[in-house]
């Protein structure tokens, strides 16, 4: 009797069971709320971040957003399953004295492990390969900007931006920039580890003391940017927050000379 009910229950082939396993009530439940769930995740990405981000001032802030609406949308699919799975799993719990019925068994089977490990590394190499390209886009930018870049000095301290412009002998706690001028920032800390992080330009750098570190940008959006910190850096860290603006290059120099700077 016993060798009977194991006949029944399990298929003799993963195949088979994986076939016997997709006829399953619970299975297609569990595919049509994945599905659905993709969907949701397929929305956020393509429209809720494009709507609800912050403004995208620099081509940093451009590649940024399509890095995160990209990655989005592309790991939609493994979301829906696994939140699909623990969904159904909560709302359909076996109850009382009688096991569940033996789950199909695919760690064995070949078409499910090739397609899973080859998905998986085509995603990894995916992540790889554009993160190492637009590296070295940024720091061609960076080397083609070189000679023409504005340098900002960026100091953090407990619990304040300093902005240095060692060329026009300007120093100040807003960050002003001139339209369409590579920037090049020079951040350092004479405190604590901070974090440099002009939000809608993009870049974000940390702030450490006895070295200096840098990030390249070029703001081309005239507007108003968000400065914060983003590495804990003590009880007023979440203050550590300034105003910065992208300006036309006249107004710039205009700031710069009742500054008491001289305009380049
Ligand atoms: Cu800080």
């Amino acid at each position: 009797m016993s060798d009977q009910h194991e006949v029944t229950d399990l298929a003799p082939t993963p195949g088979e069971r994986l076939r016997n396993a997709m006829k399953a009530r619970d299975v297609k439940i569990t595919i049509v709320f994945g599905v659905i769930i993709t969907a949701v995740f397929v929305v956020i990405g393509l429209w809720f971040y494009p709507k609800f981000m912050p403004e995208i001032m620099s081509e940093n802030m451009k590649r940024g957003k399509d890095v995160i609406v990209y990655f989005t949308v592309i790991s939609a699919p493994i979301a829906g399953l696994v939140i699909a799975v623990a969904l159904y799993t909560l709302l359909d719990r076996h109850h009382g004295e009688n096991p569940p019925e033996e789950a199909a068994s695919f760690r064995t089977h070949t078409p499910i492990v090739f397609a899973w490990t080859v998905i998986s590394a085509l995603f990894c190499i995916t992540a790889i390969v554009w993160g190492l390209t637009e590296m070295n886009v940024n720091s061609e930018d960076a080397t083609e900007n070189a000679k023409s870049a504005l340098v900002v000095e960026v100091t953090g301290s407990q619990w304040v931006w300093t902005f240095n412009y060692p060329e026009l002998g300007v120093q100040s706690e807003q960050l002003n920039l001139p339209l369409d001028r590579p920037v090049e920032f020079r951040v350092h800390s004479v405190d604590v580890n901070h974090s440099f992080w002009p939000v809608q330009l993009g870049v974000k750098v940390d702030a450490n003391d006895r070295v200096t570190t840098l990030a390249h940008t070029t703001p081309d959006v005239l507007g108003t940017i968000d400065i914060k910190c983003a590495e804990l850096c003590g009880l007023y860290h979440a203050y550590m927050e300034t105003q910065g603006k992208v300006m036309k290059e006249a107004d710039f120099n205009s700031w710069v000379t009742a500054q008491g700077g001289h305009a380049a």
